[in-house]
C-alpha cells in the first residue's frame, strides 16, 4: 500500500468542525487505501504560546478525537510526534540543507510572525516547515493530504528530499501533496470569509467537536447569512449560506444541489434548524466516544505507545540511513 502522512496540532481542548470535515473525515476514508500515519504534532504546537500542563491535556484530547472520529489505531499508525525522537533529530540534519532565504519565503511564517510580534517570533516558528518536512520524509511518504495553506510547506519538503537525494544519495521518497477540495474548506460561522480555526479570536463562529450539542445547535442558529432569503450556493455573494451548505453536505454525504432543492422556498430558519440537527447527530456520538476514551487515559496511552513503537521502527531506519549518508561516525 502507498504511504500517507498527516497530522494536526494539539492547539486547543477540542478540534473544530473544519478539522473534522477538512481532515478527519477524509483521513477515515483514506486509511482504507493507504498505509496511513496520523500524528498529533505536539512539537509543532510548541511554536505557539504554551502552557505545559495544558499541552499534555490537549495532546491526549486530540488523540482521543482522532479515534472517536474513526481513525483506528489497529489499522493506522496514530501517535504523538514527540514520542518518536527521530523527528527532532532529522529536523537538525534537514535544517543544514535548507536555505535561510528559502525558509524566509514561507508565507505562513510571515503571517504568523506578524501576528505574534517580535517577542514571540522564535527560531522554532521559523523552522516549523523543516520539522514538518522531517515528519513526512521519515516515513518514506507517498502522499500528504493538506489544506491549500500548507501546500508551500510540502513543496519545500519535496525540494529538500530531492536536494538530499542528489547530494548524498537516495534516502527519501519524494512526497506528493493532495490538496483539499474547496468544498472541504470550512469558514467561521460569524465571519464566513475567514477559515474556521482553533485559534480564532472569538469562538462565537467556531463549532467545537467536543462542545455540548445544544451549544453547537445555538451557534448554527446564530450563523451569519444574508438578506436574500434563498438557500443557494454562491461562495462569492453568499459566503455564509454557502458555508452552511458545505457543512450540511459534508456531514450527510449529500450533494449540495439536493439540499438546495429540499430547502427551496423555505426560509433560513428552517434550513438552520435542519443543519443544527445534522451537526448534533454527527458530533454527539463523536463527543461521547472521545469523552469515554478520556475517561480511561491509561488505555489510550497504551494505544499511543504501541503506535509510537511502530512509527519509531520505520523512522529509526530512515534516520540511520541519513546519518550514514551525511558521514556521522557511528557509535559502536
Ligand atoms: N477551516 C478549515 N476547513 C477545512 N480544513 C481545516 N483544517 C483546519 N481548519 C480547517 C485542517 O485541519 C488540519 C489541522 O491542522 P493544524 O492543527 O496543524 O492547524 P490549522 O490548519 O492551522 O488548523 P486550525 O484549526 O486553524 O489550528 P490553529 O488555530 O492551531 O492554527 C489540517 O489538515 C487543516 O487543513
Amino acid at each position: 500500500k502507498p504511504r500517507l502522512y498527516s497530522g494536526m496540532q494539539p492547539s486547543a481542548d477540542s478540534l473544530q468542525a473544519g478539522n473534522y470535515i477538512g481532515a478527519l473525515l477524509q483521513w477515515r476514508t483514506l486509511q482504507d487505501t493507504y498505509d496511513a500515519f496520523f500524528s498529533v504534532v505536539d512539537l509543532h504546537a510548541l511554536t505557539q504560546p504554551n502552557d505545559p500542563a495544558e499541552l499534555r491535556v490537549k495532546t491526549r484530547r486530540t488523540a482521543a478525537q482522532y479515534i472517536a472520529a474513526g481513525i483506528e489505531p489497529s489499522r493506522s499508525t496514530l501517535y504523538v510526534q514527540s514520542h518518536v525522537p527521530a523527528h527532532a533529530e532529522l529536523t537538525w540534519i534537514l535544517s543544514t540543507i535548507t536555505g535561510f532565504g528559502e525558509a524566509g519565503r514561507m508565507t505562513q511564517f510571515k503571517d504568523k510572525s506578524q501576528r505574534y510580534g517580535a517577542d514571540q517570533t522564535t527560531v522554532g516558528l521559523f523552522t516549523y516547515p523543516v520539522l514538518m518536512a522531517a515528519d513526512i520524509l521519515l516515513y518514506q511518504t507517498d502522499i500528504v493530504p493538506v489544506g491549500e495553506d500548507q501546500k508551500q510547506h510540502v513543496e519545500l519538503t519535496r525540494d529538500l528530499a530531492e536536494r538530499f537525494n542528489t547530494r548524498y544519495g537516495r534516502a527519501f521518497e519524494v512526497p506528493t501533496p493532495v490538496i483539499q477540495k474547496d468544498t472541504a474548506r470550512i469558514y467561521d460561522l460569524q465571519n464566513p470569509t475567514a477559515k474556521m480555526s482553533k485559534s480564532a479570536e472569538s469562538d462565537a463562529g467556531v463549532l467545537w467537536l467536543l462542545d455540548d450539542p445544544s451549544a453547537s445547535a445555538k451557534k448554527v442558529m446564530r450563523a451569519v447569512t444574508d438578506s436574500e432569503g434563498s438557500v443557494r450556493y454562491d461562495r462569492e455573494n453568499k459566503p455564509g449560506v454557502s458555508n452552511l451548505l458545505v457543512i450540511y453536505a459534508a456531514l450527510t454525504g449529500r450533494q449540495i444541489p439536493a439540499i438546495e432543492d429540499e430547502y427551496a422556498g423555505r426560509g433560513y430558519g428552517d434550513f438552520k434548524k435542519g443543519l443544527a440537527e445534522v451537526v448534533v447527530d454527527e458530533f454527539g456520538p463523536v463527543r461521547e466516544r472521545a469523552l469515554a476514551l478520556l475517561d480511561d487515559p491509561a488505555e489510550l496511552d497504551r494505544a499511543l505507545a504501541a503506535n509510537a513503537a511502530r512509527a519509531s521502527e520505520i523512522a529509526e531506519r530512515t534516520l540511520a540511513d541519513v546519518y550514514e549518508k551525511v558521514g556521522l561516525l557511528r557509535r559502536v
